[in-house]
């Protein structure tokens, strides 16, 4: 009897195996199964005779190695690179028997091809000396170049710690764009050598407490953040943003401001001085050096909420004289358009938001994020000027609105908020063909902005597990998604997010870990 149990067992086992899908989030474009599975003795380190790719698969030792300190076996991993007409980021990998090949288009498709290998090893199985991996060949390609995720920490500053913990994740989900929102109304984040004050009296105070004493990094600490993500094939885009949201580099040094207005005190840089634009472009070089994507993002949104401010400034006024401008929008213009000449003469290009599209910026490097889903017009325009365009809506990739209709603390779009599976639908779910098969629709991007997110647990809640649900939206197209098998291989993940010992939100057992409320709902901004 017990024999007949076993064989049934052994016939049933590669079977029930073969039908499942494998929990690998983003899902790879193409897999095929091999018979035989993929063997690595346990506690094996991986290595290559590939000099150039030494550097990536220490860092999947270093992935997979934590718990194990002492390497048993070594295990050779195969890597060319096949070059050529190839998109960035492809691969493909083949694991079977004791081999392990990934080709790729580049660095990052190496990469890619070792994220989805770690991915299978943390599902694989183990007899006494092996560990068990589905043999597999993977030929994989992403949907979209631009795969970002924005972290706001002028309004809560999180830290390093918490910065590195989001790369690593986002480098688990082959996301490669942090933009690090890190200049706001609440405070200056970052060391600039030349104005000292900036970090040191604008970064102080944040949302919720005015009193808090300053929080920002330090240039060693950016420059170690940089190197960290880079290796996780992760770019980071600084944004300064300007003429609005001013107020932390104002109250460092007041004369740069551009006046008060109720509620929104020295909110914008004055666009009428000199020195403005002489204390902008110093430290728009030493951001250059700090952040090698060159790459940097100029902010451009909301001028309006402080704009009234401009009507009784004498020296906008004496600007719009001089220029002959009629309206105080051309001001803003006119500033945006200094500044992006000025990043483009370091060699950087140049990011805004979707309010700076008509401001008339040179349509050549120049890369718009749209984020106002209620204008896409807006979105409409960027493209017809020949922008290259980011998409980031507020509905649904805005992870400040909650995920759940249950949930009180954070923002809302009158009842509507942001479901993992919203965003896992994107942009099917938001927007016709005709716009994000626009080759010049570079991306999606997922932002975090926190006026109601002061803990790590809570920011935790609302990242995960969104942030898995933007992988495979950037990743795959629509005809391949599917909510079940999506939702099976995202249970594995809530297990990888649990022994992590993250606050996620579980959409299967929505109680398991209740809402992480950091500020009364009250006072949470509803639209
Ligand atoms: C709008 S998105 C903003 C941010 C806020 C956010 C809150 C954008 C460019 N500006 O300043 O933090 O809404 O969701």
């Amino acid at each position: 009897m017990k024999k007949y149990v076993l064989l049934l067992t052994v016939f049933l086992f590669p079977c029930v195996l073969y039908a499942q899908e494998l929990n690998l989030i983003p899902y790879p474009n193409e897999v095929t199964r091999l018979k035989d599975n993929l063997l690595i003795a346990k506690n094996s380190r991986f290595y290559t005779d590939n000099q150039k790719f030494k550097g990536v698969v220490n860092y999947l030792n270093e992935d997979l190695n934590k718990a194990v300190k002492k390497a048993l076996a070594m295990q050779k991993i195969q890597i060319s690179i096949n070059g050529n007409n190839t998109t960035p980021g492809s691969y493909t990998l083949s694991a079977s028997g004791k081999i392990i090949k990934i080709t790729a288009a580049d660095r990052a498709g190496v990469f890619y091809g070792m994220i989805t290998l770690s991915q299978l090893y943390r599902s694989a199985k183990s007899d006494y000396t092996n560990m068990i991996l589905p043999g597999v060949k993977i030929t994989d390609q992403p949907r979209y170049q631009w795969r970002g995720f924005m972290l706001d920490e002028s309004r809560h500053f999180f830290g390093k710690k918490v910065v590195k913990s989001i790369l690593s994740w986002m480098a688990f989900y082959k996301l490669n764009r942090f933009q690090r929102h890190l200049t706001d109304a609440q405070g200056w984040r970052f060391e600039v050598k030349k104005y000292p004050l900036l970090a040191t009296k604008g970064g102080k105070g944040n949302f919720t407490d005015s009193t808090a004493k300053a929080q920002y990094y330090t240039q060693k600490d950016i420059k170690e953040i940089v190197a960290f993500a880079k290796r996780r094939n992760i770019e980071i885009i600084p944004e300064i943003d300007m003429p609005g949201h001013a107020t932390g580099a104002t109250s460092a040094y007041p004369e740069l401001s551009g006046g008060t207005t109720p509620g929104y005190e020295n909110f914008t840089f004055n666009p009428a001085k000199e020195t403005t634009y002489k204390y902008l472009s110093n430290v728009l070089k030493e951001v250059r050096t700090l952040f090698p994507a060159h790459v940097i993002h100029i902010g451009g949104d909301e001028v309006t909420l402080g704009i009234k401010a401009w009507e009784t400034n004498p020296d906008v006024l004496r600007l719009l004289a001089a220029k002959k401008m009629t309206d105080y929008r051309q001001a803003e213009f006119y500033f945006l358009k200094r500044i992006a000449d000025t990043v483009q003469k370091l060699g950087c290009r140049v990011m805004c938001w979707d309010e700076a599209v008509p401001a008339g910026l040179p349509t050549a490097k120049v890369v718009v994020n749209w984020w106002r889903q209620n204008k896409p017009e807006s979105l409409a325009e960027a493209l017809n000027k020949g922008y290259k365009v980011v998409l980031c809506p507020r509905l649904p990739l805005y992870f400040d609105f909650v995920q759940d209709s249950t949930h009180v603390s954070g923002r809302k779009w009158g009842k509507l908020y942001n479901t993992y599976l919203d965003v896992y639908h994107f942009p099917e779910n938001a927007l016709a063909d005709t716009v994000y098969k626009k080759a010049n629709v570079i991306g999606l991007q997922a932002n975090l902005w926190t006026e109601t997110v002061v803990t790590k647990k809570r920011l935790e809640y609302l990242l995960f597990p969104r942030l898995a649900a933007m992988a495979e939206a950037g990743w795959v197209a629509e005809p391949t998604k599917n909510d079940e098998l999506f939702n099976k291989r995202l249970s594995a993940h809530l297990q990888y997010y649990k022994q992590a010992g993250l606050y996620y939100y579980d959409p299967f057992n929505p109680g398991y870990h209740p809402e992480a409320i950091d500020v009364n709902p009250k006072s949470a901004i509803q639209d």
